[in-house]
C-alpha cells in the first residue's frame, strides 16, 4: 500500500506478431484496468533493439502493436498510448538507474540468461541493462501498478530494488527538497521519491505455454508458428492450431488436482478459463472426463469468438497509419510532460545541474 496516486503503466515490445500469451498476460488486463484507473500503455521500441539491433520495419511493428491495443479496446483519449522512443526521459532515467543498480543484480536476471544463451560475452550491453530501462519506463511516471505476465515478475522485483536504493541513497536530499511521498514498506513507513510498484499478475493463467510443448512459454520468437495463436490469425488458422495442439491421450481429469504433471492439458484449461472469464475449476466442472476431441472444438470456437473481432479491427486500423501515428504523437506529448517533470526533480535530487 502506498500513498502515491494510483497509476497503471505497462509496455509491450514491437518484436513480432502479438500472440495469445501477450493478450491474456497483458493486453486484456490493460483493457480491464482502464475502467477504474489512469493508465499509460507504451510500445517499448527501445527495448526491441536490445536483442536484435537491425529490424525489418520497426515502425510498422510499432503501429501494429498500437493497433492491437486499440482493437482490444484501449481508449487512447482517456488514457495515454505512445511509443517509448518519443519520450527521451525513459533513456535518461535509465542511465541514472544504471548507476543505481549493481551488475550482480542484472547478471541474476533469468530473462537475460535465456536470451543471451551460451554466448553471454557477445550479448549487447543493452540486453544486460534491459531491466534498468524497464524500471525507468515505470518510474518516470511514478506508476504504482504494472499488469504483466508471470515471466516479468523478476524484473518488477528489480524495479522495486532500484526504487528502494534510490530512495535510501538520496533520502536526505529528498527530504530537503520536500519531494518525498510517505509509503508503507513492510512494517515501516518511509518517505521516498519513487513508489514501490506492485506487479498485477493474476487470473486463471499467468503464463500461457506453447501449443507444441506445455513446458515452454508461448513466445513471439518460437520458430514454430503452430506453437502460438497470433492476434492476427484468422478463424481457420486459430481452429487448426488448437486442433493440432499437443495433448496427452487421457481425458480431462474430474478435479483440478488431476491437471498436475499434465502441462499441455493444464495450459488448454487455463486458456479456456481466461478466454471465457471463468475459473479453471469451472472448466473442469464442465469438461471433466471428456476427451480432447470434445474439448478442443469448444476451445477453438471460444478462441475464434473472442479473438477474430480483434484481428478484423486491427486490419482496419493498420490500413490507416496516419491515424495510428496521430495517437502515438498525442500520447507522446502527454507522457512527455509527466516524464519531463519527474526528470527535473530527479536531476535536482542527484545534484545534476539543469538550468
Ligand atoms: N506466454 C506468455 N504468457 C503470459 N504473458 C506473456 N507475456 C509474454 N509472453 C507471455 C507478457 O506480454 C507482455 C509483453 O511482452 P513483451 O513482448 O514485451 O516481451 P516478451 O515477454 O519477451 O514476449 P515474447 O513473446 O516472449 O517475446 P520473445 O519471443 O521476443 O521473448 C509482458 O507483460 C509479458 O509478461
Amino acid at each position: 500500500m502506498t500513498s502515491f496516486k494510483p497509476l497503471v503503466f505497462s509496455g509491450v515490445q514491437p518484436t513480432g506478431n502479438l500472440h495469445l500469451g501477450n493478450y491474456l498476460g497483458a493486453i486484456r488486463k490493460f483493457v480491464d484496468l482502464q475502467e477504474s484507473n489512469d493508465c499509460i500503455y507504451c510500445v517499448v521500441d527501445l527495448h526491441a533493439i536490445t536483442a536484435q539491433l537491425v529490424h525489418g520495419d520497426l515502425g510498422a511493428q510499432t503501429r501494429s502493436i498500437t493497433a492491437a491495443f486499440l482493437a482490444s479496446g484501449i481508449d487512447p483519449k482517456k488514457h495515454i498510448v505512445f511509443n517509448q522512443a518519443r519520450v527521451p526521459q525513459h533513456a535518461e532515467l535509465a542511465w541514472i538507474f544504471n548507476c543505481v543498480a549493481r551488475i550482480g543484480w542484472m547478471n541474476r536476471m533469468t530473462q537475460f540468461k535465456d536470451k543471451a544463451g551460451k554466448d553471454r560475452e557477445n550479448a549487447s550491453l543493452g540486453l544486460l541493462a534491459y531491466p534498468s530501462l524497464m524500471a525507468a519506463d515505470i518510474l518516470v511516471y511514478r506508476a504504482t501498478h504494472v499488469p504483466v505476465g508471470d515471466d516479468q515478475k523478476q524484473h518488477l522485483e528489480l524495479t522495486r530494488d532500484i526504487a528502494a536504493k534510490f530512495n535510501n541513497d538520496f533520502s536526505e536530499k529528498i527530504g530537503e527538497l520536500g519531494v518525498g511521498v510517505e509509503m508503507q514498506v513492510g512494517d515501516e513507513t518511509v518517505n521516498g521519491f519513487f513508489p514501490m510498484t506492485e506487479p498485477l499478475i493474476d487470473g486463471p493463467i499467468t503464463r500461457v505455454m506453447s501449443l507444441r510443448d506445455g513446458t515452454k512459454k508461448m513466445s513471439k520468437s518460437d520458430p514454430s508458428d503452430l506453437s502460438r495463436i497470433n492476434l492476427t490469425d484468422d478463424a481457420d488458422t486459430i481452429s487448426k492450431k488448437i486442433k493440432k495442439a499437443k495433448t496427452d491421450p487421457e481425458p480431462l481429469p474430474s478435479d483440478i488436482e488431476g491437471l498436475k504433471g499434465r502441462p499441455e492439458a493444464e495450459n488448454l484449461v487455463g486458456i479456456y478459463a481466461a478466454l471465457a472469464g471463468t475459473t479453471r475449476e469451472q472448466v473442469i466442472a464442465d469438461f471433466g472426463g471428456q476427451q480432447f476431441s470434445v474439448f478442443k472444438p469448444a476451445l477453438a470456437d471460444l478462441a475464434v469468438d473472442k479473438l477474430a473481432p480483434i484481428a478484423t479491427e486491427m486490419r482496419k486500423l493498420e490500413a490507416d497509419p496516419a491515424y495510428i501515428d496521430s495517437v502515438l504523437r498525442d500520447g507522446g506529448e502527454r507522457a512527455g510532460a509527466i516524464a519531463e517533470a519527474t526528470m527535473k526533480t530527479v536531476k535536482q535530487i542527484v545534484g545534476l545541474l539543469d538550468n
